[in-house]
This record gives C-alpha cells, sequence and structure tokens, in this order.
C-alpha cells in the first residue's frame, strides 16, 4: 500500500480478509517481524491532540524494528498554512507543502493527523489538508485520523468485533450520544464504512437532523428509535458528531441519548464499544464504562495490532 486512507486502499491492496488474518497474528505474536522495520522512519505529524493514535502508532514502529519522529505542528514545529495561494500574513508560519516535502526527506513513511474545520464541508469532505500533504510528503502517507476518517480506529474496531463476537453474523449498532463540544463525523463516517464491508448486521440510530453522508451509509437501516435499536444487540458502539446537513452544527444535547445500564439491557448482552476519549455521563453513564459490557480498553489494545499491520504492508511493499 503506498497510502492508507481508508478502507478502499486496503480492498485494492491486499484485502481486507487478509489484512484481519494478518492482525489476528500480529496480535498474538506481535514480535512476529522484528526486522522489517530495520533502518526505516517513520514520522508523524499531529495538527490536533492525540494519545491513542500517538502512543500505539509508535508502539506498532518499535515491534517492527522502525525508529520514530514525532512533530506537533504549532507547539513543536512551526504553525502551518494549508491553503493554497493565500498572503501568509497571518499567524501560520510555514505552508504545508515544504513542511511536507521535507519531512518526506527524513522518513521512509508519514502518519498525519488532522481534524475536520466543521466550518467548509466541501473543504473538509474533500480532505484537502490529508491530500495535499500526500501530494507534497513524495513517501508513502497513512492517516491518523483526517477530515473524515479514522481508518486506524476502524480497523482496530473491526478486529475487537471479530476476536469478541458470539455468533457469526453479529448485530452491530453505531448510536449518535449526546457532548458539549461540535465534533468530527469522522469517526461514525469510518466507522460505518468499514461496518458495511463486514460480516454483520449493522444498523445506525440518531435523532433527527444527524444523519451522515450518504456516500459512508449508502445501504445502511437508520432508525431514530434508540431503543429499538439496541433491542438484540451485540455490540453498541457510541459517538457523538456534529450535523453534517447543517454543517458543523450541534442540533440536540438531549441526554435521553446517553448510553444507560437500562439500555445495555435491551441488547444480547451486548459489548460497549467507544474510540475514546469518552465523556463520561454524556456519551456514556459510569456503570456501563466501569460495568461488564465495556470493552473499551481492549479496543484501545487493538489500535497497536491495527498500527502494526499497516506498517507492515507498508513496509513491504516499500521493500518491493
Ligand atoms: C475526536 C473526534 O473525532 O471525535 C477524536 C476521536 C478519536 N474526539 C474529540 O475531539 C473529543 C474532544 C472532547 O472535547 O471530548
Amino acid at each position: 500500500m503506498r497510502r492508507f486512507t481508508s478502507i478502499a486502499d486496503i480492498v485494492s491492496g491486499p484485502g481486507l480478509a487478509s489484512a484481519l488474518t494478518d492482525a489476528l497474528t500480529l496480535k498474538a505474536e506481535p514480535w512476529r517481524y522484528p526486522e522489517v522495520g530495520r533502518r526505516k522512519t517513520l514520522g508523524l505529524l499531529f495538527m490536533n491532540p492525540s494519545l491513542r493514535t500517538r502512543m500505539s502508532t509508535q508502539k506498532a514502529a518499535t515491534l517492527l524494528g522502525m525508529d520514530t519522529m514525532v512533530l506537533n505542528a504549532g507547539s513543536d514545529s512551526w504553525t502551518l498554512e494549508t491553503r493554497d495561494g493565500v498572503i501568509m500574513e497571518g499567524g501560520a508560519t510555514e505552508h504545508i507543502k515544504e513542511a511536507a516535502a521535507v519531512m518526506g526527506q527524513y522518513c521512509d513513511i508519514l502518519g498525519i493527523r488532522t481534524f475536520a474545520g466543521l466550518q467548509d464541508r466541501d473543504a473538509d469532505y474533500n480532505e484537502r489538508i490529508l491530500e495535499s500533504f500526500i501530494r507534497y510528503a513524495g513517501v508513502p502517507v497513512v492517516s491518523l485520523e483526517s477530515a473524515t476518517r479514522h481508518p486506524l480506529q476502524s480497523f482496530a474496531d473491526l478486529i475487537t468485533i471479530e476476536t469478541l463476537k458470539r455468533k457469526p453474523r453479529p448485530k452491530v449498532v453505531l448510536t449518535w450520544a449526546p457532548h458539549p463540544k461540535a465534533l468530527p463525523q469522522a469517526v461514525a463516517n469510518s466507522f460505518s464504512e468499514w461496518m458495511m464491508q463486514a460480516d454483520v448486521d449493522f444498523i445506525i440510530t440518531h435523532p433527527d437532523g444527524y444523519d451522515l453522508a450518504p456516500s459512508f451509509t449508502q445501504g445502511a437501516v437508520v432508525t431514530h428509535d434508540q431503543r429499538a435499536a439496541f433491542e438484540g444487540a451485540d455490540f453498541i458502539y457510541a459517538k457523538n458528531w456534529s450535523s453534517y446537513t447543517d454543517y458543523g452544527q450541534i442540533l440536540s444535547k438531549d441526554m435521553d441519548w446517553t448510553v444507560t445500564a437500562e439500555k445495555m439491557r435491551l441488547t444480547n448482552d451486548a459489548r460497549f464499544m467507544h474510540c475514546l476519549p469518552v465523556r463520561r455521563n454524556m456519551i456514556v453513564a459510569d456503570e456501563v464504562l466501569d460495568g461488564p459490557w465495556s470493552v473499551v480498553i481492549e479496543q484501545a489494545a487493538n489500535r497497536v495490532v491495527s498500527a502494526q499491520t499497516m506498517l507492515l504492508h507498508m513496509l513491504r511493499e516499500l521493500a518491493r
């Protein structure tokens, strides 16, 4: 793979089934390929905060014998301009064109984390920042969450479901839940896109006005009745997102959508999932997160497996 920015890169590369087999192998035997990344450098550029992506990707690189360099744009490097053709008279010091090209000189693979601005829907959905970084870096690029997707998270989510499912085709529910801030649609988009390709019955539930972009949810069952969706579910995946149609707006903070123990009891003893960081008692009640349903820590642990699998495929391609 020359790039890993969405499930499409896996489907047109190694194939999803084969990537999943590799992931399960690496989960069982993390040190199986300690030499593959020898004398290779992974550069990670964060334009937004990160805990799991940062640490799990570094850990994944270490397991493959790679060196890692991490840069936080704006705090330990220059602030970056990402628009084309602007007069740089404002706060941004360096253009992403030079920054990406220079990082490409030092690194064999680059990762970039950038969030949706939630102002200009076209700019976000065209992935302007990620795509210009790819254009100017000159080396393979892995998305560490972009404006519209979080593929390393979604792959970890799929690994989690595959390893914990108790029937061949589990019922998986993505539920919107309330949050104090306007958040990107990236995690929900991505999860939906992956679940549509997985062997699961997939249902999305959210309040009126929170429909995701049709390109990510085409064919998925969508309902505004959260309780009906929970009935018989094997996995509950909670996430907040801001409106796609009323772009970036918060239309509801309705706490009736919080995932509670009472709602979990409607399910088929479902596992509770969230990508983290999670707002306790907004998204999910303490008793769920601290109770037997929650698999959020195992899910986070699978972020290492997800990143390691993707890096392994990219390193093999570099060696060709
Ligand atoms: C991010 C998001 O895309 O929703 C990252 C998830 C991996 N989440 C947040 O920004 C949460 C911020 C907050 O204030 O709770």
